[in-house]
């Protein structure tokens, strides 16, 4: 009996579902590094080199504890092309009784899997992937019939199924289920965080280095720092450190933004999570008994459980309920192509280019910068979603799709229509100069709402709510803006939208046509 076992790029736990209870002597575990996937969209370099390198340091682990492992390279002999032809491929050199695989993370990937009873001879067997809290049929469940999926009653749920911050009268831990108001702070004068582990490259992650130079090299992102863990064993050191560093000031400072400092109280732990290197639930467990231990408090600890077991796993709910059509919601009717300086990082705003510049070298930017940066832009200037999804998964090195999408279509441009937020995340410039120290070194002045000098996020801001305002005006948590708006004089009202005019001509000469068609649209 030989089972053959696919183990994916961002399957990487020892704890995965078709390897838990497989027995080493009938089992051939199988991995890939498939141009396919590497190439589906041009990945950030350091996205490729994390994931190849994780994937062999894992099966040379597998490799120690007695597992036959059938790793192919991505030079290897032919080259390998698609998950499905390297199947084809193992099926060639082992015989194989039965394929075993766990489901894929991503819809496309699925698709895939779910072809392989049909193509190949011998049978196949997709397991769930439990390494989710929430199954689908259970999200399913919760959703159906709800018009609006809102988060915070998922996460209240699931923190009863986990008993996580849970009393033993089944009250939420704390008094409240919910602390986001004490975790809103500004960055304050000289905020100076720890600095998190840097894991400095082995001659596994150099050779993938080096690889993804020569094959990738025009792929977007630099490759001149990179430090990211990339077996279980450090990325358990960069939790360490997170815990003892920085998880007490985590909940305060979640929202803040400072010029240059790219990883304040942020874990950093995204890429290792999904990757599989960290179990979600053991990272909670740690930071409630810290807590318990009278060593964090509530706010952060409450605050980094939520992002985990709410917003990854309500994310994750919401692509798989949502897709394929997901991939082209467009509710706005956003046709802006994305601006060049999402890659360059050439602009005058000095918080898009901050964003960016992180983004370039890290391959990572914190919540709020991908969220009220870089993603309130694409909102208020109308971006097309599928350019905005795009960039967003090439980008970071925590993307994949399923997580990515829900992101960037649902929570920055509202192109779902409102089933994952109950309004937009729009904001002008006035909640960035709040949130950070950005303005002070900008070129554009954030208190002036029109002109030439205006911050661009002003009148982008007034425009966005003039050209949606009949599909927003009815929304109770946004519509009463609208009587700002017409307060405003018919002459400043056409000042904000000539100076929004002019910020989008200035981006491509399509948004200068799009801009002009807007004028006088709205009320
Ligand atoms: P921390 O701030 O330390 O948070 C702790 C953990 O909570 C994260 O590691 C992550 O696992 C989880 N988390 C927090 N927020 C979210 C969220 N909204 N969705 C899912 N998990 C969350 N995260 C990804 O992992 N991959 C992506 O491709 C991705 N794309 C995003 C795109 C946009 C437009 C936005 C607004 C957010 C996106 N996020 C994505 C969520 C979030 O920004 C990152 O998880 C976070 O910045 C990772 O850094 P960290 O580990 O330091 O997170
Ligand atoms: C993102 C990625 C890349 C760049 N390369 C590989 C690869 O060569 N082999 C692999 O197994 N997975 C890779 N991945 C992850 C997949 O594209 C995909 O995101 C996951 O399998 C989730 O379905
Ligand atoms: Fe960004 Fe506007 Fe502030 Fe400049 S003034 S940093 S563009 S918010």
């Amino acid at each position: 009996m030989t089972i053959l076992v696919p183990v994916l790029g961002d399957q990487l736990s020892r704890d995965l579902p078709s390897l838990r209870d497989a027995d080493p002597a009938e089992t051939v575990v199988l991995m890939m590094e498939v141009w396919d996937e590497a190439t589906y969209v041009k990945h950030h370099k350091q996205k490729i080199a994390l994931i190849f390198s994780a994937m062999r340091h894992f099966a040379a682990e597998l490799g120690e504890q007695g597992w036959r492992v059938d790793y192919v390279e991505l030079t290897d002999a032919q080259n390998a092309h698609s998950f499905t032809g390297e199947v084809a491929r193992a099926l060639e050199r082992h015989d194989v009784d039965e394929i075993r695989v766990t489901e894929a993370g991503e819809w496309r990937v699925q698709q895939m899997l779910e072809e392989w009873a049909d193509r190949f001879a011998c049978a196949v067997t997709i397991l769930p992937d439990d390494r989710f809290l929430c199954s689908h049929a259970e999200f399913r469940e919760w959703a159906e019939g709800r018009q609006h999926l809102t988060m915070e009653y998922f996460y209240r749920r699931m923190r009863q199924k986990t008993g996580l911050l849970m009393t033993a009268d089944g009250k939420p831990k704390g008094g409240a289920w919910n602390f986001d108001k004490e975790n809103r702070k500004p960055p304050a004068e000289g905020l100076n965080p720890p600095l998190r582990p840097l894991f400095e490259p082995d001659a596994v992650t150099r050779e993938c280095i080096t690889l993804v130079e020569g094959r990738f090299g025009g792929h977007f992102g630099s490759l001149d720092r990179f430090d990211w863990p990339v077996t279980r064993t450090q990325a358990l050191q960069a939790a360490d450190a997170f815990f003892a560093q920085r998880l007490e000031l985590f909940g305060p400072y979640e929202d803040a933004m400072l010029w240059g400092q790219d990883q304040l109280y942020h874990s950093l732990l995204s890429t290792s999570i999904n990757l599989g290197l960290l179990d979600p639930m053991e990272l909670c467990r740690r930071a409630e008994a810290l807590y318990d231990e009278g060593r964090a408090p509530i706010n952060s600890v409450e605050g980094f459980i939520r992002q985990i077991i709410g917003w990854r796993e309500y994310i994750r709910g919401f692509y798989w309920y949502f897709m394929p059509g997901l991939q082209e919601a467009n509710a706005l009717e956003a046709h802006l192509p994305l601006p060049e300086f999402y890659w360059t990082g050439e602009t005058d705003m000095a918080c898009v280019a901050d964003c960016v510049r992180s983004t370039r070298e890290n391959a990572h930017a914190h919540h709020i910068q991908r969220l009220m940066v870089l993603g309130n832009f694409a909102l208020l200037a109308g971006i097309d979603p599928r350019q905005v999804q795009d960039w967003y998964l090439v980008v970071y090195a925590d993307a994949y799709e399923w997580v990515e999408l829900p992101n960037v279509a649902a929570m920055i441009l509202y192109a779902d229509g409102g089933r994952l937020a109950t309004k937009p995340y729009a904001a002008s410039g006035n909640y960035i100069n709040t949130m950070s120290d950005y303005c002070q070194r900008c070129r554009y002045d954030v208190r002036q709402k029109t002109g030439p000098g205006a911050c661009p996020f002003n009148p982008l801001y007034w425009h966005f709510m003039d050209r949606h305002r009949d599909r927003l005006e009815p929304n109770r948590r946004i519509g009463r803006i609208y009587a700002t708006w017409d307060r405003m004089s018919p002459e400043r009202q056409l000042e904000y939208r000539d100076s929004a005019a002019a910020v989008l001509t200035a981006l491509t000469p399509a948004s200068a046509e799009w801009a002009r068609d807007q004028d006088g649209g709205g009320a």
